[in-house]
């Protein structure tokens, strides 16, 4: 048994895989606190294994759990790259190995013979020994292992003993981009096996979508001298044998939209198991993925299994709240990226209502650094092992309807095992498709699917009509087989940081052709820990941060939920780039389309807001049409009253009732309208709009000099006072403010850092644009105006921005326009932003405003924001990114208020601006490693943007679309700037 780790068999002493089910037998929890021992390599002495009391070194731990979040080593986070060296199938010497051990009471009564001791995850190999009595060893992290416990039992004390290594062959199986993290992570039981017991059981549950009829036959595997019989209440079942397929007549279908489950139960002599049965067919039709004989359009996420504080070890609260969080925004699809999940998890699909892609515990990425030489993919004599993991996941997870694919596994190259894998998948389960990515011959493959493919391929892979890959442009067969195939985007729009962008045109994409059935997002969650600064305040690590070498940093934050669950922009966006109505407004008829693939509306109920300038006029509700699945209608608008300004109509569709995924009222579906004409072009000189406060007179009490001049060491326009050197504006009435002066850095997001080559940021530090210095050319008082003239450039480059700010007095208020001209060569440079920046002090905090909101939005991300009056603090506006970048931009800002003791800053916009405020420079923002780092500085700082840069996707993927690219070019922009008193109390606000 020595280095029986690095052994290429998948265990020994196992029990044949099967599928996980509940039964009336008895189970033991063997879950609880255990006592536990780490030692730096895998031989220390076996001292732990009978009834006396341990050798030295042991201390509680609770199971399911990682050692290494409870104090005992640290986890380690690697991208691709092995955390040991690429020698397989050995592992270093040094091995963090766990020794876990649990005395445990036998059940009074409990049937011995034949039972089972369950693990249904460790990481990542590990020997068990009841009694002092090995029963044998077993690799494979997530995905069950089963023993034969009946010899080794005893009645009363039993004294259950397990020996985990972090590193063993199958270490080289498992190199996902997620934090290596051991230990006995999911549940262990005990199974007691009746005589007469079910082994496993396999339920075919299929739909005949034209005759609406479902047929019903469920095979079991029993010990049994009498056969298993299955009923099903509900349908009038009963005493079918297992194995005997029935037809029923008008069942209810299982989809994702309406996962309606029968319930039932298979009796063996000895053994009751309850069934949950999802009628349902999974069929490849003309080339594409029917379910009940309708394409399908994934919405979907890969998910990651993580919580903050307990890694892998997922609560059954937590599977719940993602499968919550993912219906809620309308996600529809989960790859289970990159390995088997929870069985529970699937569990709460069927249950839930979701469409899973199944993928298996193999990833070889690592052997990338060693040009793919010896991967196992590839290599015979990894075959065992390969297959073993496939056979577990299917055998494991084949009786959820929610499972509609099984996926290979994830980026392990190519090579023959898959043929392997794929060959008997096929003849185990044909009614299920397959899937793999990475052998771009697809010859095992289901599937076209790719990884992070721009827009632009995606639409040519719908028209079919993209360049064959070399592995199979020579063999005309296999070309015609992968072109017939429908499409998939395993893996687009890394939700890394601030973004992505450009999902809505992903979506665009997908609905525009059939062929693409959608896709999964890249990725569900950040994989941070929760720490602490030494003086206690929380933040979340990443790679690196627990002395972890070597690291891939910060790559394994990027999901679209914060690692505490709180959902991102990203999600936000995505939850309406993905909801399944089309709403549009022509004239006053609303056009509505119903995106859904089973499911009419009548769920849904319908209604209406009018805002005029962001106060609610009126509202009411529409009926809601009556559309089946992929139909559309024309519906009436209500008659509207006029609005005095901007009128926005919002329509919403929210469930009539309550569901198992949401609340009555929650919010599915929405669009805006505009439906009274803009305010003029440029900014309103008058008095401001309805809905917030009224523009005040100049606090002196006589009218403002509309004449600039020097007085002392000012130049005094209007309420204006500037500096007469720089021509920055100082003070405008009892406002003490500084700026606002051109700008264009901001703190790079992790889409601008970009992977390898493909960094734009690299791009702005080697251009200096986080180091811009201004230099005066003039400042001239002159006519009715000020005239500063500056200009903006990096040391040692030729190329700058020449600024002309221009400001005249208006009443009380200022108006300023920037106008903007780039001399030099910028070549293909684009800028992070083009704006102007102020600071005001620190004391200012509230801030209101008129434009899109709540969240934050940018260019290629901004579906999710509607227009309305919004209040929210500084704090508020902040977006948490777990590594500090560019945040929290409002776009499409008309007015905005800031309000500090003295009063208010008003800033109205031509047409509008984006707005942000922080209490840090973004300077500060880009040398931030943590949230934690970022200290308040003594002021407020104002950016108002005239554009940002798109967001892309540039973390791993395209950057943003060409529309979304802002390069620089000659730009006039105009603001205007008024003092206001105090708000008045009990204003009112949209958001
Ligand atoms: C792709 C991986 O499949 C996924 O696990 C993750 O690492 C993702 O990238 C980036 O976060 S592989 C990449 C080479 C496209």
């Amino acid at each position: 048994m020595a280095r029986y780790y690095e052994d290429l068999v998948p265990g020994t002493g196992l029990c044949p895989p099967r599928a996980a089910f509940a039964s009336d037998a008895g189970r033991l929890s063997l879950s609880g606190t255990w006592l536990f021992r780490l030692s730096e390599r895998a031989d220390a002495p076996l001292d732990f294994l009978g009834p006396e009391a341990p050798g030295a070194g042991f201390s509680e731990l609770p199971v399911p759990s990682h050692w290494v979040l409870h104090g005992h080593g640290t986890p380690r986070y690697t991208n691709t790259a092995y955390p040991f060296p690429i020698d397989p199938p050995h592992v270093p010497d040094d091995n963090p190995t766990g020794d876990h051990r649990l005395a445990f009471e036998l059940p009074a009564g409990w049937r011995s013979a034949g039972s089972v001791l369950r693990f249904d995850g460790v990481d990542s190999c590990f020997r068990v020994w009841l009694n002092g009595r090995s029963l044998g060893t077993s690799s494979g992290s997530r995905l069950p292992a089963e023993f034969d416990a009946g010899e080794a039992l005893r009645p009363g004390t039993n004294v259950l003993a397990v020996r985990v290594h972090r590193w063993s062959a199958g270490s080289y199986l498992e190199d996902q981009d997620m934090w290596w993290l051991p230990g006995i992570f999911r549940e262990v039981a005990l199974l007691e096996r009746p005589a007469d017991g079910v082994a496993d059981v396999f339920v075919h549950a299929g739909y005949d979508h034209v005759t609406g009829r479902g047929t019903l036959r469920v095979d079991a595997r029993t010990d049994a001298s009498a056969p298993a019989v299955v009923s099903v209440p509900e349908l009038g079942i009963e005493g079918l044998p297992a194995g005997r397929e029935v037809v029923v007549p008008d069942v209810d279908p299982w989809t994702a939209e309406t996962p309606r489950l029968y319930r039932g139960h298979l009796t063996a002599p000895g053994e009751r198991v309850p069934l949950r049965l999802g009628f349902r067919t999974v069929a490849m039709t003309e080339g594409l993925l029917t379910v009940n004989g309708t394409p399908l359009l994934l919405r979907g996420v890969n998910r990651h299994e993580h919580d903050p504080d307990h890694g892998r070890a997922l609560s059954l609260d937590t599977m719940r709240a993602d499968l919550l969080l993912m219906k809620r925004h309308n996600v529809n699809a989960v790859r289970t990226a990159h390995y088997p999940p929870h069985p529970a998890f699937l569990d709460l699909c069927d249950e839930l209502g979701m469409w899973v892609v199944d993928e298996c515990d193999i990833e070889t990425h690592g052997f990338i650094h060693a040009e793919w030489r010896g991967n196992p993919a590839d290599d015979p004599c990894w075959e065992p092992m390969l297959l073993d993991r496939m056979r577990r996941m299917v055998e494991r997870d084949k009786n959820h309807p929610s499972v509609v694919v099984w996926s290979l596994g994830n980026e392990s190259h190519h090579g023959r095992n898959f043929g392997v894998l794929a060959d008997w998948t096929r003849s185990r389960d044909p009614e299920r498709p397959l899937h793999y990515e990475r052998d771009r011959s697809y010859r095992h493959s289901d599937f076209y699917s790719l990884m992070y493919a721009p827009v632009a391929e995606v639409e040519r892979i719908g028209r079919r009509e993209e360049d064959a890959p070399p592995e199979t442009a020579d063999d005309p067969e296999l070309e015609a087989r992968r072109r017939a195939l429908p499409f998939l985007l395993c893996e687009y729009a890394h939700a890394m940081g601030n973004g992505p962008g450009s999902l809505a045109a992903y979506q665009r994409a997908f609905e525009a052709h059939p062929r693409c059935q959608g896709g999964f997002v890249w990725e569900w969650i950040d994989h941070g820990f929760r720490r602490h600064t030494d003086d206690g305040r929380e933040y979340f690590g990443y790679g690196g941060d627990f002395g972890d070498h070597p690291n891939g940093g910060s790559f394994c934050i990027d999901g679209l939920v914060f690692p505490n669950r709180t959902p991102s922009p990203g999600l936000i966006e995505l939850g309406k780039v993905f909801q399944p109505l089309a709403l549009e407004a022509a004239g006053d008829r609303l056009l509505v389309r119903n995106k859904h693939a089973f499911r009419d509306l009548s769920h849904l109920r319908f209604t209406w807001t009018l805002e005029d300038d962001g106060v609610r006029v009126a509202d009411g509700e529409l009926p809601t049409p009556r559309l089946p699945a992929g139909a559309a209608a024309e519906a009436d608008l209500p008659a509207l009253p006029a609005t005095a300004g901007e009128g926005w109509l919002t329509v919403r569709a929210a469930l009539a009732a309550d569901e198992p995924w949401a609340p009555a009222g929650h919010e599915v579906a929405w669009a805006q309208f505009r439906v009274s004409p803009a305010p003029p072009v440029p900014a309103p000189t008058v008095p401001a709009p309805t809905g917030s406060a009224p523009t005040v007179p100049a606090p002196t009490g006589s009218a403002p000099d509309l004449v600039p001049r020097r007085v002392g060491a000012h130049i005094l326009l209007g309420n204006g006072s500037f500096d007469p050197d720089t021509g920055v504006l100082r003070a405008l009435g009892p406002l003490e403010l500084l700026g606002p002066r051109l700008d264009v850095w901001r703190a790079p997001t992790e889409n601008d850092r970009g992977m390898g080559p493909n960094s734009v940021a690299k791009d702005w530090f080697r251009a200096g644009l986080d180091r811009m210095e201004h230099r005066t050319v003039a400042v001239e008082p002159g006519g009715d105006r000020l005239l500063v003239e500056t200009r903006l450039a990096a040391a040692g480059f030729e190329r700058g921005l020449r600024v002309r700010y221009t400001w005249t007095a208006e009443g009380a208020a200022l108006r300023l326009v920037v106008h903007v001209v780039p001399e030099g060569s910028w070549g293909d440079l684009v800028l992070p932003r083009l704006g102007v920046r102020l600071a005001l002090p620190a004391a200012f905090d509230a801030v209101r405003w008129f434009g899109l909101g709540p969240g934050e939005a940018y260019p290629d991300s901004r579906e999710a924001a509607r227009v309305g009056l919004y209040a929210a603090t500084v704090a508020e506006l902040q977006t948490p990114y777990v590594v500090p970048q560019e945040n929290g931009h409002r776009a499409e800002v008309r007015w905005a208020e800031l309000a500090g003791p003295p009063g208010r800053l008003r800033i109205e916009g031509a047409p509008h601006f984006g707005l942000t405020a922080r209490r840090w420079t973004s300077a500060d923002l880009t040398a931030a490693r943590h949230p934690t780092d970022l200290v308040p500085r003594n002021h407020l700082y104002v950016n108002l943007d005239l554009a940002h840069n798109g967001l892309g996707s540039a973390s791993c993927g395209p950057g943003p679309l060409p529309e979304h690219l802002l390069f620089p070019e000659e730009t006039t922009f105009t603001l205007r700037l008024s003092a206001l008193p105090p708000a008045p109390t009990g204003a009112t606000v949209t958001g």
